[in-house]
Parts: C-alpha cells; sequence; structure tokens
C-alpha cells in the first residue's frame, strides 16, 4: 500500500501545551521508516498550515468556542489535502495534533467518497456542541460537527452540511460522556458503544457488530479515527485527558486487526499525543509505536491476502 503522512501540529482545539508536537514526535522516532519496514510505500506531505494566533484572541469567535476561526481554517487545509492523497489513489495517514483534526478529514474523505463509515475510538464521544461542551475546548466536538450538528462555522468546514450521517457512526470505547453528549447521541441515533457496554458484551462481539453493520451498509469508504486517550491512562500518560478503566494495548491491537483485516479502512487520524507531559521513559511514544508497527503490518497482510484471491 501506500501511505501519505500529514502532520497536523495543532493544540488549539485542547487549549493545553503539548499535543502541537505529536507530529514533530512521530517523524522523529522515524514512522516512515517504520511503514516501508513493513513493506509499503510511505511519503510525507509534511504538516498542514495552521493559522497562527495569540491566545488573546481565544474567544474572538464565539464565547464558548476557543479557537475558532483558525481552528476552522486549518481544518479547511487538510481536507484539501487528504482529499488530494485519496484522489492520488493513496492512503491519508493523519498525525495529531489534538482531536479538532477530525472534522478536517472526515471533510475531505467525505468528499471523495459517495458515502462514508466513521469509527471512532476514543474515551470521549466528541459530539459536543457550543451549547453543550463544559469546555469550549473544540477538540470535544469534531464528531457532532462533521454530522452537521453545532456551528455554521464547523459544520460548514470545506463543503457546506453533513459530512456523515449518524447511522454510519460508530463510537467505541467513550467512558467519559458529558450529559449534552448523551442527549445527542440519542437524538441523532449514532451508533455509541460506551465501555461499560464493552464490558459487558465483551470487546469481541462489539467489533463483530460493528463489522457486519458497516458491511451491511452502503458506505464506500470507512474512516478510522483514533485518540490515543481509548487506551488505558496507565499505558498513555502523554495525552491531555486521559481517563482510566481504558483498552489494554493488546485490546487495542485486537481491534485493529480485526477492522483492518475485514473492513476496508481507507483513512486514519492518530491523535491527541502529547509528548510534553509523557514520562521521563516515553512510555506514551513507545506505546504508540508499538501499536503503529502493529498496524502497518496488519494493513500488508490483509494486501497479501488480497492479492493472493486475485490470482
Ligand atoms: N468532553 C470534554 C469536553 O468536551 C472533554 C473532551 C475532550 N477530550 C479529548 N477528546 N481528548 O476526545 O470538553
Ligand atoms: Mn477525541
Ligand atoms: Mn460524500
Ligand atoms: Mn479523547
Amino acid at each position: 500500500m501506500k501511505f501519505n503522512l500529514i502532520g497536523v501540529p495543532v493544540n488549539y482545539g485542547c487549549d493545553r501545551n503539548g499535543a502541537q508536537f505529536g507530529p514533530e514526535a512521530f517523524r522523529q522516532h522515524n514512522i516512515a521508516d517504520l511503514i516501508k519496514k513493513e513493506g509499503h510505500k510511505v511519503q510525507d506531505s509534511g504538516d498542514v498550515k495552521i493559522p497562527k494566533v495569540s491566545p488573546e484572541e481565544k474567544y474572538s469567535g464565539h464565547e464558548n468556542l476557543k479557537y475558532l476561526e483558525p481552528i476552522a481554517e486549518y481544518n479547511h487545509n487538510l481536507a484539501e489535502v487528504v482529499y488530494n492523497t485519496l484522489n492520488d489513489d493513496t492512503f491519508p495517514f493523519v498525525l495529531g495534533g489534538d482531536h479538532s483534526l477530525g472534522m478536517g478529514s472526515i471533510a475531505g474523505v467525505s468528499r471523495h467518497f459517495e458515502e462514508i463509515a466513521v469509527i471512532w475510538i476514543d474515551a470521549h464521544g466528541d459530539i459536543n456542541t457550543e451549547d453543550t461542551s463544559p469546555s469550549g475546548n473544540i477538540h470535544g466536538m469534531p464528531l457532532a460537527a462533521s454530522m452537521n450538528v453545532g456551528n455554521p462555522r464547523l459544520t460548514n468546514i470545506y463543503y457546506k452540511g453533513q459530512k456523515v450521517k449518524p447511522e454510519n457512526v460508530y463510537i467505541i470505547g467513550a467512558r467519559d460522556i458529558d450529559s449534552g453528549e448523551f442527549e445527542i447521541a440519542e437524538k441523532t441515533k449514532l451508533n455509541l458503544y460506551t465501555m461499560e457496554t464493552v464490558r459487558e458484551k465483551g470487546l469481541a462481539n462489539i467489533i463483530e457488530q460493528v463489522i457486519e453493520k458497516i458491511n451491511n451498509s452502503s458506505v464506500d469508504g470507512v474512516h478510522l479515527s483514533f485518540d490515543i486517550d481509548a487506551l488505558d491512562k496507565s499505558i498513555v500518560p502523554g495525552t491531555g485527558t486521559a481517563v482510566s478503566e481504558g483498552f489494554s494495548l493488546n485490546e487495542g491491537k485486537e481491534i485493529f486487526t480485526k477492522f483492518i483485516s475485514r473492513l476496508d479502512i481507507t483513512s486514519m487520524d492518530f491523535v491527541e499525543l502529547n509528548p510534553v507531559i509523557d514520562d521521563e521513559d516515553g512510555k506514551t511514544v513507545k506505546n504508540c509505536f508499538e501499536l503503529l508497527r502493529h498496524i502497518f503490518k496488519t494493513f500488508k497482510l490483509r494486501e497479501e491476502r488480497d492479492t493472493e484471491y486475485a490470482i
């Protein structure tokens, strides 16, 4: 396969120092080499342009949407890169940065495909709006905006209106959900698999259900957005809003093994690494890379299997 690395050095969405250094950390630890070693082609289109604004301008767009303007602007730029990458028959692999980048990724992907599914693996729902958000941090809102819920400046990023239908949205592993988010989840009828549900029914069963639903739907593209805080707090200290009771590293691998081998994943985000608050041994970076190696290995196995069948 051919991957394009797209860096998004942004922290406006989490309003905390450090997440903007994520792409640099992935590159310093040679993510491109890792992808090559697993047998793929890789290119790096560099960093998406992020407008520079001062913290004093934080509330200039809206009182409960911090950094609204620069976030809307950079997401337009990101969407364009993602769209062009897909048109080039290349897999966009977006490196965060905070999760506000989900809006641009999804916008680019959804312009390329007829109808898409979005798998959102996260400790959080990220379906807040300016009316429900307890923080005003836009990284808690990208999935709502992508479904056309929320402020027009966000719902109209790249092109006007809805990018993904709620029925094609699958949130998995959420365990820190705001009350307004529960209401939005219910109202939109998106597919919400909280950590409570995952533990009750079993991870394997939930994955199976999601795969079946997606394969029985009429989507032609599947975007997988991975927020590393889906993993347990103890294995990802270097993320801005770590939450306990998360997935183990092996469960993370199981999720990727199954989704990559049995669905046609077309694009991915890997977000919310904050190298500044990682522990002194770089535990989070190390665990991220273990997962990344597994991801690209699985893509290779799938590719080999597919070409075997084609012969
Ligand atoms: N739900 C909270 C809010 O909206 C916190 C969510 C943000 N954390 C993330 N996103 N890392 O997944 O403010
Ligand atoms: Mn998130
Ligand atoms: Mn579309
Ligand atoms: Mn999160």
